[in-house]
């Protein structure tokens, strides 16, 4: 970092703080992970430079069928940066098994949308996972693009067993007759029956779309069931438990292609992100190397593992478990003096722990205060922790639960947990040379 050190002192204080934060915090946040240095070094080259309007490729005019010798864009100057997305549509499709892969989404956001117009008019009607129930706000907020722009008719999860009520799907598509079924999660720690949701959608003629940003690691490495073989598109970050860099994608059959990438280009972005694209090419690379499903075998082992050692300490779990990646613990309502997720969210931070507050299903807080909180064993899993340090950051977030207003107790905490991340170094020649 050397030259922001030089140029612009401010920006450089915070780039610095932010990298010993990462390596000296212990990384909880269940959609975060921390890429490879050749994806960094992908995400922060001169491809930034770049405008490439367009695709690697041109729709043939007969076949329908894509076409890479013939050029695809706007402008000149595009051979390298055809080169790399290619690599990474390709690679995209081999990793998930996808007729079609659009790497151009410059989030998961972005890529929904585009998701949906391929497929959707505004005023259609939308059965999707509502957000207190694990669901995510494109998926039909109010507030989001999704709420405002179609009829949303949400499901949620069985009071109780907190698990998808799929017999109640069912009933909601039978009577309110949606143009598309969508699901996919933010906050499920379950596993999802994609057959079960294709039949509900062919049962009442509806399109189905799955937003698999969590779990797509998991599914790239064949340890969750992969949606693309039943959905009509499937959107993704690739991000999360994929552990590439910031960024949206969409998979499809071959019959929504040429209209999934008119929503992406020009329908709702304009040139595409050429660095990100290479480092997206450079993590489905990785993916597709055996040692990533060791990899993902190892966060799914962490979680249940860290699941357990929670329950041993007390706490009460969403669905009492997890299938994948990521648990809630619900610290229940005020009637029982636990502090809310807000509060424990603050807490955390304090002691060097980072997660987030999140709702729980049937929750009585809003979502900004929340009676959850969330936590992903994805980013501490590539700094190489197992099973053993799972029951020891349990123990330190039951002593944060026992100190939450003990501040002096809570920086007592934040000590022991950074002498226990230095055993898993991350980012440490970088501190160095930044130094
Ligand atoms: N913000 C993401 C998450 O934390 O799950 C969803 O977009």
């Amino acid at each position: 970092m050397k030259h922001i050190k030089q140029n612009d002192p401010e920006v450089f204080d915070a780039m610095l703080n932010e990298l010993k934060r990462q390596e000296g915090n212990l990384e909880l946040i269940a959609s975060e992970n921390f890429v490879s240095r050749a994806v960094l070094e992908a995400g922060g080259s001169v491809l930034t430079n770049k405008y490439a309007e367009g695709y690697p490729y041109r729709w043939g005019r007969k076949s329908g069928e894509l076409n890479y010798k013939l050029y695809g864009r706007y402008y000149g100057g595009c051979e390298y940066v055809d080169e790399t997305e290619k690599l990474a549509i390709e690679r995209a499709r081999e990793l998930f098994g996808a007729e079609h892969a659009n790497v151009q989404p410059h989030s998961g956001s972005q890529a929904n949308m585009a998701a949906y117009f391929s497929l959707i008019k505004p005023g259609d009607t939308i059965l999707s996972l509502e957000l207190s129930h694990g669901g995510h706000l494109t998926h039909g907020h109010p507030l989001s693009f999704s709420g405002n722009l179609f009829n949303i008719v949400p499901y949620g999860v069985k009071p109780g067993a907190e698990v998808f009520d799929y017999d109640k799907i069912r009933e909601l598509a039978i009577e309110h007759k949606p143009q598309m079924i969508l699901t996919g999660a933010s906050a499920y720690p379950r596993t999802i029956d994609f057959v079960a949701f294709r039949k509900i959608a062919d049962e009442v003629g509806a399109c189905f779309v799955v937003d698999m940003a969590h779990i797509a690691g998991l599914v790239a490495a064949g340890l969750h069931p992969n949606p693309v073989p039943y959905a009509d598109i499937v959107t993704s970050t690739t991000h999360k438990t994929l552990r590439g860099p910031r960024g949206g994608l969409i998979l499809c059959r071959e019959k929504y292609a040429k209209e999934v990438d008119k929503w992406v280009f020009p329908g709702t972005q304009g040139g595409p992100l050429c660095h990100i694209i290479a480092a997206k090419a450079i993590a489905f690379g990785e993916a597709l190397k055996p040692e990533f499903k060791t990899y993902q075998q190892q966060v799914i082992n962490n979680a249940d593992a860290l699941a357990q050692a929670l329950v041993d300490e007390g706490f009460t779990l969403v669905s009492g478990g997890t299938d994948n990646h990521l648990l809630l613990i619900n610290l229940g309502g005020e009637e029982t003096g636990n502090p809310s997720g807000k509060k424990m969210e603050g807490a955390l931070d304090k002691a060097g722990i980072t997660a987030n507050k999140n709702t729980v299903p049937f929750d009585t807080r809003k979502p900004f205060v929340a009676s959850g909180i969330r936590l992903g064993t994805p980013a501490v899993t590539t700094r190489g922790m197992k099973e053993a340090q799972m029951k020891q950051i349990a123990g330190f977030i039951r002593e944060v639960l026992d100190n939450v207003d003990d501040d002096e107790k809570l920086a007592d905490i934040k000590k022991r947990v950074s002498v226990f991340t230095t055993q898993f170094p991350l980012y440490t020649d970088l501190i160095a040379d930044a130094e």
